[in-house]
């Protein structure tokens, strides 16, 4: 017998947009499991002796795009590691070189049923960040210096990505700027229909 494909949902959304948060609830009730890029790589730069943490921590701090080998494996790990087959991958794929080796190593053998993308204007993006790195988030990237890059590369790296997506009718839009249960409502509703 053939072996299912895991199912996968790509969330996307600048950073602060409340992808974290959002996929938090869809996790209580839709069984998905949640898969943010970003804190695989923060755990993997966490291991001590580990090869990458240097770099991805560098990465990180000038908010650019670690190299797809690194993240792709982390994910490709914590999928077939799980033993559930399905996944909001969070914060990825953000680039070209992310969306090439991902349609490389791991497109063939996942259904990619759509691409939740939350937009936010970089104000508020910003704003979020911020009072999330006052309150001691302790994320190196949660100051201005950092948060005004990771926007930049949002804008000219991310951007692309999802307009690829949006030409193959994959794209689901919503509105993030409001508070956090109301923009959960528009995302129930999407999931909801996905469903039936
Ligand atoms: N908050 C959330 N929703 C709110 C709402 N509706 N109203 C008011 N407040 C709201 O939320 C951010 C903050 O806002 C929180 O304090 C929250 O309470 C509040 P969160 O849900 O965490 O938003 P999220 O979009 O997940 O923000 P995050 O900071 O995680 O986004 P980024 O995309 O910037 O961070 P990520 O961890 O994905 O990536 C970090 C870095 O890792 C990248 O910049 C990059 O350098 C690297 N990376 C890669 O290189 N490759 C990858 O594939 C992924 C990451
Ligand atoms: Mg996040």
């Amino acid at each position: 017998a053939t072996k299912m494909q895991p199912k996968i949902v790509f969330v996307l959304g600048g950073p602060g947009a409340g992808k974290g948060t959002q996929c938090q609830k869809i996790v209580e009730n839709f069984g998905y499991v949640h898969l943010s890029a970003g804190d695989l790589l923060r755990e993997e730069r966490n291991k001590p002796g580990s090869e990458y943490g240097e770099l991805i921590e560098n990465y990180i701090r000038e908010g650019k795009i670690v190299p797809v080998e690194i993240t792709c494996s982390l994910l490709e790990n914590a999928i077939n590691g799980s033993g559930k087959d399905k996944f909001l991958v969070d914060g990825f794929p953000r680039n070209q070189n992310n969306l090439d080796g991902w349609n490389k190593s791991v497109a063939d053998k996942i259904q990619l049923q759509f691409v939740l993308v939350f937009e936010c204007p970089m104000e508020i993006c910003t704003e979020r960040c911020l009072s999330r790195g006052a309150g001691g988030s302790g994320r190196s990237d949660d100051n201005l210096e950092s948060l005004k890059k990771r926007f930049n590369t949002y804008l000219n790296e991310t951007k692309p990505i999802i307009d690829y997506y949006e030409k193959l009718s994959l794209v689901r839009r919503i509105d993030a700027t409001r508070s956090a249960d109301e923009v959960y409502d528009d995302v129930k509703k999407i999931f909801q229909d996905y469903d039936v």
